[in-house]
């Protein structure tokens, strides 16, 4: 079998890499209209004309072969790495044909790198509205490699690239093109000792082992040996980029010369540049930012209302069925109650969770994300962060993981990390089940002024007191994490473009799956041995309990109902999950919680979620089955403490929510954390503020309501 090939597609962010990637090898990764959508290396499989298997590999976009940003870092090491794992055959550079000029900057970069280049051209659509001419096979000759225009966005030129990347590879070696830069006036004579040492590089790549060897993963010896070779020659890093870059731009003025028309600028303006003269307008364009976001979470609520109610009927009647063709037995019950109940908890919310992702993805197709950052930026700055925070924090709405991730975009390392400190406090969607479960259970259903719901106005304060408390301690960490970094904030606006419906949808549907596949595993999964645990206890008590009761029932079978709850209750008490609570209960006991809520906190600790699926379970198990068609809300709302008292009152209720608003209760978000700051630190620091935050809070709200 012949080996597979492996294919990298690199070039400027935003250009189009990963649209080209999806088109190639069918599969369905992250296209976004702003720069930095990708932050990771990205691979999937394609077959080749001649049946060739190749591997192709989407990287994250750079602007130059000078990294800066942490993304720019993952694409430099993978072409650049002396050892990487991939040994890549052939560079696909994906280049802007609207923006060509600063584009070639980069293929001219990796041309010198001497490896097989092809150079795909995309948005030529675009560059012809601008009313910009490229003469194809002079800018191919003046560029020494082929050049293919495509526009992968739709699927178009695909053909004529396969054939170029097919002849690319069989040529076994690559035809000698001329250096686009001389290494003689850029540091001949140190190039010349590197490439003694290591007689397979380029000259351009023995600059770059020169400047970055670093990173590189080296020998202790062959270290050594470059920064010999460093001092002997007296190489000076940034006097050798900047003349590097100054040389490109001379020889690619002369190429652009010879094979691109270009109209006046300011004559031709896209329609998209007369747009912004509006949405990023000093005054309109904030008033119109803070629409886009009302109407953008008040969606959330308003549109998902009706599916919502459906499904909560559909479960409600196949409870209802259930337990009228089930024998009743322990399994019907745990099935019912548990695992029936906890999923028809969590269903519920995805009609909310697509209308979500579906909103923040056209805000991102489109590109009024980019503006978004644009605008916020003055005001982050003063708070330690950066208008680029903004976009992994409203994905933060949606689910932290992937937001924390995005922050890679972050240039500023202080302002990256403060970004990745706060994206939690962004109220997830997986949130929602918890908070829309206590807002219906302790918040009166009335309007204020006769329209405004105050269920809702209590859901935004949450939403918003997530929000706050995470710009507070991004202010005050601020004070505190000492990197001194110079900040600024480039950010190339990226031209509107009407949202890929198609793609919107995909995603919506592919969030809802994850979600629902995800949440419903380990709900199942926590079920189950919750159930166990509250079904079993230790020792004798819990059959002493029985008997008593069932003495109590024979001698006064009048009141048999009260008697078969208060044992339930009591074998509950005495159950391992009862012994659990009850030891935890001291701790939680100042916020207003009973044991049961103490359980549901502890599996939360797992993902959020499963708060609901946890109520479920407690509040059922020892149930018959006739008892089944009562909801998990009646339930919960009827529920007592010793005394008689209610469990769910406003102080509780509130105090709760405070508690899930604030509290790191996220496993996965902790992972990330740890691989994208790199230690242990960061996210030991954010569970613990987050928590005690969320304690202290949650005992203040209490003390106030009580
Ligand atoms: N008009 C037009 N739009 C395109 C073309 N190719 C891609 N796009 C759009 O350009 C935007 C960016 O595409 P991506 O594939 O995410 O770009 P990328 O290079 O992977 O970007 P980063 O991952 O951020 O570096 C998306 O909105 C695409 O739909 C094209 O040929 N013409
Ligand atoms: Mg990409």
């Amino acid at each position: 079998m012949r080996p597979k090939v492996h294919i990298a597609l690199i070039g400027n962010p935003n250009s189009g890499k990963t649209s080209l990637f999806n088109s190639i090898t069918g599969l369905n990764q992250k296209v976004g209209n702003f720069p930095g959508v990708t932050v990771e290396k990205k691979t999937g499989n394609c077959i080749l004309p001649e049946n060739r298997d190749a591997v192709v590999i989407d990287l994250p976009g750079s602007y130059s072969l000078y990294p800066r940003r942490s993304d720019e870092w993952v694409s430099y090491k993978a072409l650049m790495e002396p050892v990487s794992p991939e040994n890549i055959d052939l560079i696909v550079v994906v280049a802007d044909a609207s923006n060509l000029r600063r584009n070639l900057l980069y293929v001219s970069q990796v041309i010198d790198l001497n490896k097989p280049v092809i150079v795909a051209l995309t948005m030529m659509d675009l560059a012809r509205k601008k009313g910009i001419r490229i003469d194809i096979e002079k800018l191919s000759a003046g560029l020494q490699v082929p050049v293919v225009p495509i526009n992968p966005r739709k699927n178009m030129g695909m053909d004529a690239l396969d054939k170029a990347i097919s002849s690319s590879l069989r040529l076994q070696k690559h035809s000698a093109r001329k250096d686009f830069i001389l290494s003689e006036t850029l540091a001949k004579e140190a190039v010349g000792e590197v490439k003694s040492l290591f007689p397979a590089l380029s000259d351009y790549e023995a600059v770059h082992f020169l400047i970055n060897h670093e990173s590189f993963a080296l020998s202790e010896t062959e270290q050594v040996n470059i920064e010999n070779i460093e001092k002997r020659n007296d190489f000076n890093h940034t006097r050798v980029q900047a003349k590097d870059i100054q040389q490109r731009y001379t020889r690619i003025r002369e190429i652009m010369q010879s094979s691109v028309e270009e109209p006046d600028p300011e004559k031709k303006k896209l329609f998209s540049e007369k747009l912004d003269n509006v949405l990023i307008h000093r005054t309109w364009g904030y008033l119109i930012m803070l629409v886009v976001l009302f109407i953008l979470f008040q969606s959330v609520f308003w549109v998902a209302e009706y599916p919502m109610n459906a499904i909560e009927w559909g479960f409600g009647q196949l409870t209802h069925w259930l337990g009228q063709v089930l024998p009743e037995n322990w399994i019907s019950n745990l099935l019912i109650n548990g695992v029936v109940a906890g999923l028809g908890g969590i269903l519920v919310f995805v009609p909310q969770i697509m209308i979500l992702f579906g909103l923040i993805t056209i805000l991102e197709d489109t590109g009024y994300m980019a503006r978004i950052s644009f605008l916020t930026d003055k005001v982050m700055r003063n708070l330690g962060l950066n208008g680029k925070s903004v976009m992994p924090m409203i994905s933060g709405f949606a689910c932290a993981v992937p937001a924390i991730m995005s922050a890679r975009n972050i240039e500023n390392r202080k302002e990256r990390l403060l970004t990745i400190m706060i994206t939690p406090f962004m109220s997830c969607s997986a949130r929602l089940p918890v908070f829309t479960i206590l807002t219906a259970l302790v918040i009166p259903k009335t309007n204020l002024m006769g329209f405004l719901s105050l269920q809702g106005l209590v859901m935004m304060g949450l939403y918003l007191l997530g929000l706050a408390m995470g710009l507070l301690v991004a202010a005050v960490l601020n004070l505190f994490i000492r990197i001194k970094e110079k900040s600024f904030f480039i950010l190339e606006l990226p031209v509107y473009r009407p949202p890929r419906w198609k793609n919107t949808l995909l995603t919506m549907i592919q969030k809802a799956r994850i979600f629902v596949v995800d949440a419903g595993r380990v709900i199942m999964v926590i079920s189950l041995i919750l159930w166990a645990l509250s079904s079993f206890g230790p020792g004798e008590k819990r059959e002493t309990i029985s008997k008593a009761y069932e003495k109590l029932i024979k001698n006064d079978p009048a009141n048999q109902k009260t008697y078969l709850a208060d044992k339930n209750a009591a074998l509950l008490e005495h159950s391992y999950a009862g012994i659990m609570g009850r030891s935890i209960e001291p701790l939680i006991k100042p916020l207003g919680y009973d044991w049961k809520i103490g359980i549901a906190l502890v599996t939360s600790f797992a993902a959020r979620e499963v708060f609901v699926g946890t109520m479920a379970t407690l509040y059922s198990v020892g149930e018959g089955a006739d008892e089944n068609s009562t909801t998990l809300r009646e339930k919960m709302k009827s529920a007592v403490r010793t005394d008689g008292t209610k469990v769910y009152t406003l102080a509780t209720g509130v105090s709760l929510m405070i508690f899930y608003v604030l509290a790191m209760q996220c496993m996965s978000t902790l992972a990330v954390v740890k691989r994208e700051t790199g230690s242990w630190k960061w996210p030991v620091i954010q569970f613990l503020y987050m928590t005690g935050l969320a304690y202290l809070l949650s005992l203040l709200s209490y003390w106030l309501l009580k």
